[in-house]
C-alpha cells in the first residue's frame, strides 16, 4: 500500500476546505490513504480518495457548480435506496471470502448508508498549498512542542519499539504527528459504515471494497470489535491512521495483550505498527531521510532528479554542500530534490525518503514527516528561502500547462493534470529549448509563459 497526498503537485499539495481550522490548531495534516500505486517523483495523485480525517490534507477532485451539487444531491438521496440490496450482494462475495456469517451479522447490524461520506468524498473542494505552507503547518511550533512532548511521554514505548524495529523514535512521532495529531484526532466514523458506503457508492468501488473485506478480516480475527471499530470517513484508522489492509499486513501487538489495537488510547501498538510498516520498507536506522544542502552557482539543475543518485563525496566534488559549507556524511547514494524548484529548498535525500514515501508518496509529505522529526530532535528549521510570490497550481491549470508543453512540442504523454516525470522532463526540455533554468519546476509563471 501506499498514501498520497491528494492533488497535490510538484508544487504543492492540496488540501480539503476544512483543513484551515484544523490546521490552524495544529491538528493532523495527514493526507490521503491510497492503494498501491507507483506514483511518479513529485507527483501526487489527483483522483484517489481517502483522507484521515476530513481536516486532514485533503484531495481536491472536481469543480463543482449549483447544477452539479443539485444532481448530486439527488444522487445521495437515491443512493439510501439500494444500499441494503448492496449489503446482501456483498455479503455473499465476503462470504466466498471466508467471512463468517455471524461476523457480518456483526459487522452489518444496524448500519446504513451514510451520505455524509458521500458529500465528503463528493466536496473534495479545490485548495491548493505550497509546499512551504504545507511545511509551515506540518512542522509549526505547535506540533514540534507537542512531538516533544509526546516523547516525553512515551519515551520507555518508543525507544523500545526503535530497539525491535530500527527505527529512530522521533521518526515514529512525527508520522503520529502529522496523521492524528499524536491521537488527537483519529476519527469517530464507523469504519464498516463508511467503506459500505463508499464501496457501493462505487467511484472507487473495488478499492473500497476490498478495504470492506480487509475490515471484516480483521473483525473476524477479533482484533477489535464492529462498533470500536473507528477512524476516518474514509477508512483510515487509529492513532497512525492505517487502511485496513495495511493494518493486516503490518499491525503488531506490541504491548502483548494478544490484540492488535491500534484504536485504543493507548498508542503503543498503533506506534509500533507504524516502525515495523516503515522497517518493512527498508528504513536504515542512522541514515538520515534528507540533508539540507546549498548547490554551487552554475549547478547543473538536471542533476537534480530522483533516478540521479551519487554519493555525498561524489555531490561534494560537484560543489554540492550542507548549509554551513560540509561535505554531507557519507550515509549512502542520495539524490537531490528541489521540491519547489531552483528559488526554494534543495535537500540531499537518502534511501530512508523512499520508506516514508511508502506512507504516502508526496514530496511534502515525506519532507514534513522528515523535517518535523529533525525538529523534535532539535535541529534547525529549513534555512533556504521559498519562492512565497508563487502559487500552486490547479488541476485544470496543471492540465492546460501539460496541454501547452504538448502543443508546443514538448509532448508530456498525456493530459493528466498530474506532474509525474514525463511532465517534469518535458517542462525542462521546453526550460532548456528557452534558456530558462532547467529546474523542471511546473509554476505558474511557466504557465504563463507558455500562454
Ligand atoms: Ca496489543
Amino acid at each position: 500500500m501506499k498514501r498520497m497526498i491528494f492533488g497535490a503537485s510538484f508544487l504543492g499539495v492540496v488540501f480539503g476546505a476544512q483543513t484551515t481550522v484544523a490546521q490552524s490548531l495544529g491538528q493532523s495534516l495527514r493526507p490521503v490513504v491510497r492503494p498501491a500505486v507507483v506514483a511518479p517523483v513529485n507527483v501526487i495523485d489527483v483522483s484517489a480518495t481517502v483522507t484521515a480525517i476530513d481536516r486532514a490534507v485533503r484531495p481536491k477532485t472536481r469543480p463543482s457548480t449549483l447544477a452539479g451539487q443539485a444532481e448530486q444531491a439527488m444522487q445521495v438521496a437515491t443512493s439510501a435506496a439500494g444500499f441494503d440490496r448492496w449489503v446482501g450482494e456483498f455479503r455473499s462475495r465476503a462470504e466466498r471470502q471466508g467471512i463468517r456469517s455471524a461476523t457480518l451479522d456483526a459487522a452489518f447490524r444496524g448500519v446504513s448508508f451514510d451520505a455524509d461520506v458521500i458529500r465528503r468524498d463528493r466536496n473534495q473542494s479545490e485548495f491548493t498549498k505550497t509546499i512551504w505552507q504545507y511545511l509551515s503547518s506540518a512542522a509549526s511550533d505547535t506540533r514540534i512542542a507537542n512531538g516533544k512532548a509526546a516523547l516525553a511521554r512515551h519515551r520507555a514505548t518508543l525507544e523500545a519499539i526503535e530497539r525491535r524495529y530500527g527505527v529512530e523514535k522521533e521518526v515514529v512521532v512525527a508520522v503520529w504527528g502529522l496523521e492524528s495529531a499524536y491521537g488527537s484526532y483519529r476519527g469517530s466514523n464507523d469504519i464498516v459504515r463508511s467503506l459500505a458506503t463508499l464501496a457501493y457508492e462505487g467511484r472507487r468501488g473495488a478499492f473500497f471494497e476490498e478495504q470492506l473485506f480487509a475490515a471484516l478480516k480483521i473483525l473476524q480475527s477479533g482484533d477489535t470489535s464492529p462498533r470500536n471499530m473507528t477512524g476516518s470517513w474514509a477508512g483510515a484508522m487509529g492513532h497512525t491512521q492505517f487502511i485496513p489492509t495495511s493494518y493486516l499486513a503490518y499491525a503488531v501487538d506490541f504491548n502483548g495483550d494478544g490484540r492488535r489495537d491500534i484504536w485504543s488510547e493507548d498508542p503503543t501498538d498503533a506506534l509500533a505498527s507504524t516502525a515495523a510498516y516503515l522497517k518493512r520498507y527498508g528504513w536504515t536506522k542512522g541514515q538520515p531521510w534528507g540533508v539540507e544542502v546549498q548547490l554551487p552557482r552554475g549547478f547543473d539543475y538536471t542533476q537534480a532528479n530522483r533516478t540521479i543518485k551519487k554519493s555525498p563525496n561524489a555531490w561534494a566534488r560537484d560543489g554540492i554542500m550542507d548549509m554551513n559549507g560540509r561535505k554531507v556524511p557519507n550515509h549512502g547514494r542520495a539524490s537531490i530534490l528541489l521540491p519547489a524548484g531552483a528559488q526554494g529548498a534543495a535537500f540531499m535525500i537518502f534511501d530512508n525518503f523512499a520508506a516514508i514515501e511508502a506512507y504516502n508518496t508526496a514530496d511534502a509529505y515525506v519532507i514534513g514527516v522528515g523535517h518535523l522529526s529533525d525538529r523534535i530532535k532539535g535541529g534547525s528549521p529549513i534555512r533556504a528561502s521559498w519562492p512565497t510570490g508563487d502559487r500552486a497550481l490547479s488541476f485544470a491549470e496543471r492540465q492546460e500547462l501539460q496541454r501547452r508543453l504538448t502543443q508546443a512540442g514538448f509532448s508530456t504523454q498525456g493530459i493528466d493534470g498530474r506532474i509525474g516525470p514525463k511532465t517534469i522532463d518535458a517542462i525542462r526540455s521546453f526550460q532548456r529549448n528557452r534558456g530558462l533554468v532547467p529546474d523542471g519546476y511546473a509554476s505558474l509563471a511557466l504557465l504563463q509563459r507558455l500562454r
